[in-house]
């Protein structure tokens, strides 16, 4: 296996004899094996819009959910991955035979085995170092993991109803390319493409969430437990939240939220619920002792899962695109009702949360909620009572070297305010910063791709001070990243001409130094150094 996607990779380098994550060998070259025919089903089904046939939501669901499929911490199990490897080769079967020319397709699409030991054998050949030059390989990839970010966004606006067949089709023709000879100038357009896209992609989950649940607004959130039994549901999917409110409701349980679940508090459509409690615990990776001491079940709707241990792995469960070997999965497709019965009957069993904390934390500053405040932003601006905005998205993680966003938020001058999305908020939400005459100094607009939001309110501040350029607005950028939801976030941000953005704990491993060359040079693209100096250079 070689593996090199996320923050978190050995020795910022790449795993390889298994992932840091609990990843293992066999899952990480199927899930290059899965990677390898997808880019070959969208050979095929990018040469058949070509021929202006119609393609259908049911492969584009298939490409998302394969990608979305091996995003970090999504899924372990070995089993799920090799299924989704037949389906995807079922599929281009079937395409291949509605093409009128299906001369000089690729191996990739070509490609039908279905013997397990033979899939893993090829698995060895075709992945990530199987391109020798360093530049391409890295070009290559950065452009893969925005796909799949891109592609899990796309997953959560499709179970909506929402779709967008020009989003899907990039997506497609833009793996079909990955398996063709490009050089570096054409790989670096790509990856500005694939930025531009993901904007589209979240502002196609935006208008899904939103239409779905209204806009977020100021909302108080308890970090405390109630004496009821509770079920806890983490990861980005509100259409499983949704359902599961529903079918909870008079039966004594409550529903609690982890980590990128948490921003659900802020939607009106969730404040009915009267059983929809609170948030219990942090980020993804604090889930070991928190699940243990949740008492009842969790619901894993999206990433990140962590291996979990024996004191809990009766009571965990996954949906979606999840999934771990041994672990319960509930099934349901798009349009489908999910039937999660036997987490409730779990939790009437199960004594309450054991209480971790107890206050509350506030958020719901999504664009259409800092819009309603936008004269009392623009007037904290004019006065100098704001000096300086700071957008502080993205990934929390294990190593003890993100303590430096604590230390941060907290050396920060008081006269800044933090704008944030994503589970990177764990590091300072609780801090009790402050405001600036009503306004707080930590604004969440809600999960990683709300950073959608921080990019509309950037937008709005240039409209209102009639600027020209984004990158005169009193906006600095010190972004974590974990996973590649957070890949396709930093893309977008480069997309829409955001420059100069501070990237750590460490900056991907995937970047070959040429290749970091360049996105120093076009953007400014810069690491993290030390508090001290981090303040003086962004906010001094
Ligand atoms: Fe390693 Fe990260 Fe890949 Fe897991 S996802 S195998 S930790 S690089
Ligand atoms: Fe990512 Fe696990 Fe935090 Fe959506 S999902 S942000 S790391």
């Amino acid at each position: 296996m070689f593996c090199y996607q996320c923050q978190e990779t050995a020795r910022n380098s790449g795993c390889t004899l298994a992932g840091v994550c609990g990843k293992s060998a066999e899952v990480s070259n199927l899930m290059d094996m899965l990677v390898w025919v997808t880019k070959g089903l969208s050979q095929v089904s990018t040469r058949l819009r070509s021929e202006g046939k119609d393609v259908g939501s049911e492969v584009n669901h298939l490409v998302t959910f394969n990608l979305f499929s091996t995003i970090t911490n999504a899924n372990f199990d070995d089993q799920a991955i090799y299924t989704r490897i037949l389906l995807t080769i079922d599929m281009k079967t079937r395409l291949i035979a509605q093409l009128a020319d299906a001369s000089n397709l690729s191996e990739a699409a070509l490609y039908v085995e279905s013997d397990r030991r033979t899939i893993e054998d090829k698995a060895r050949s075709i992945g990530v170092l199987s391109e020798k030059n360093e530049d391409i390989r890295s070009l290559k990839e950065l452009i893969t993991y925005g796909l799949k970010g891109v592609s899990a966004y796309s997953k959560h606006a499709n179970v909506l109803i929402k779709d967008d067949e020009a989003l899907d089709s990039f997506i497609q023709s833009s793996l079909a390319a990955l398996l063709e000879k490009k050089s570096v100038d054409e790989l670096v357009a790509l990856t500005l493409e694939t930025g531009k896209w993901g904007v589209t992609g979240m502002a196609l989950l935006d208008s899904a969430n939103t239409g779905a649940y209204g806009n977020p607004e100021i909302t108080e959130v308890k970090l405390g437990v109630g004496k009821n039994p509770g079920i806890l549901i983490s990861g980005h999917d509100l259409r499983d939240l949704k359902m599961l409110l529903e079918q909870t409701q008079g039966t004594g349980v409550d529903v609690y939220t982890h980590s990128e679940m948490l921003p659900a508090h802020y939607y009106p459509a969730f404040k009915k619920y009267p059983n929809f409690v609170g948030n219990y615990g942090n980020a993804w990776w604090k889930q070991k002792q928190e699940f243990a001491s949740f008492n009842g079940p969790i619901l894993m709707t999206t990433n990140c899962i962590v291996a979990p241990d024996a004191s809990y792995k009766d009571r965990i469960f996954t949906t979606g695109a999840t999934g771990f070997p041994g672990v319960k999965h509930i099934g349901g497709d798009i349009g489908e009702t999910k039937d999660f019965s036997q987490i409730i009957e779990m939790a009437k069993k199960c004594e309450a949360p054991t209480e971790l904390e107890t206050g509350k934390l506030v958020g719901g500053f999504a664009h259409n909620q800092v819009f309603a405040l936008a004269d009392k932003v623009v007037d904290a601006v004019k006065s100098g009572a704001i000096k300086k905005f700071v957008v502080m998205a993205g990934c929390d993680g294990r190593s003890k070297s993100r303590d430096y966003y604590t230390e941060f938020a907290k050396a920060l001058p008081k006269d800044t305010v933090i704008l944030t999305a994503g589970c990177a908020k764990y590091k300072y939400i609780k801090l009790n910063l402050g405001d600036i005459g009503g306004i707080p100094r930590v604004l969440d607009a809600g999960q990683c791709n709300d950073s959608y939001s921080l990019a509309l309110i950037a937008l709005k501040l240039k409209e209102v001070f009639a600027l020209d350029d984004i990158n005169e607005l009193p906006i600095a950028y010190n972004i974590a990243w974990y996973e590649q939801k957070a890949v396709i976030v930093l893309l977008a941000l480069l997309s829409l001409g955001v420059k100069n953005i501070h990237l750590g704990p460490t900056l991907p491993a995937f970047l070959s130094p040429n290749v970091a060359n360049v996105l120093v040079e076009n953007f400014g693209i810069a690491g993290i150094s030390n508090v001290e100096d981090d303040i003086s250079l962004l906010v001094g």
